[in-house]
């Protein structure tokens, strides 16, 4: 029973490590800026307005429900925090000194979809590995499996054939676990892509092709 406990325990740790890490963000407010002005962050981030001088708000009606916002930034409400739930485009500014148009104090906060990665195997006996992605060839989706035995922090970029990087589908802290990461690849041109990971001094290279 006690082992049974033990195991669902580790099982419940190494699931919430695996999941996304919320980051937070923050906006300085004052007269007549926000810096920095437009912010690419993840669904589920927190964007934190921080008062420096002025009398000012920092509305957001571009969405309708939890993403919508409004606060009034004075020096006795100096700081807004607001997490931002929704993937897509959120116009912000200031009712005094800007407008829903983007006119004088105004800017963006860019949200993208979380990545699906998750922890599927803990357990077990794990090396450094990256795995071939599956399916391959792939149009538009692939999914790519690698796993880590130490916490590390993981980097997972996709390159064309000259080099270039394309994507970036992992770059932070990792706990010991094996993780799959989807990669959608809409955007990109048919032809071959490697995959490289970097995780501790463990690196690897792959190949892939993607056939629209
Ligand atoms: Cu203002």
């Amino acid at each position: 029973m006690k082992c049974i406990k033990y195991t669902l325990l580790i099982w419940v740790i190494v699931f919430i490590s695996g999941t996304y890490a919320q980051k937070n963000f923050t906006v300085q407010v004052a007269n007549f800026s926000f810096t920095p002005r437009d912010i690419t962050i993840t669904a589920g981030d927190t964007v934190t307005f921080m008062w420096v001088s002025g009398t000012h708000t920092t509305t957001s009606d571009s969405t309708t429900g939890p993403d919508a916002w409004n606060s009034p930034m004075n020096s006795t409400t100096s700081i807004f925090k607001v997490v931002i739930l929704y993937p897509g485009l959120h116009s912000y500014y200031c009712i005094f000194h800007g407008g829903p148009g983007g006119v004088g104090m105004a800017g963006t906060i860019t949200a993208n979809q979380k990545a699906p990665t998750e922890v599927r195997e803990s357990n077990t006996v794990l090396t450094y590995n990256l795995e071939q992605n599956y399916p391959n060839p792939f149009n538009p989706m692939t999914t790519i499996d690698y796993s880590i035995p130490e916490n590390s922090l993981v980097v997972l970029k996709v390159f064309n054939v000259l080099g270039e990087e394309v994507k970036t589908l992992v770059n932070e802290v990792k706990s010991r676990g094996r993780y799959s990461v989807s990669l959608n690849a809409s955007e990109l041109t048919s032809g071959i892509y490697y995959y490289q990971i970097r995780a501790g001094n463990y690196i690897s290279v792959k190949k892939m092709t993607l056939l629209k």
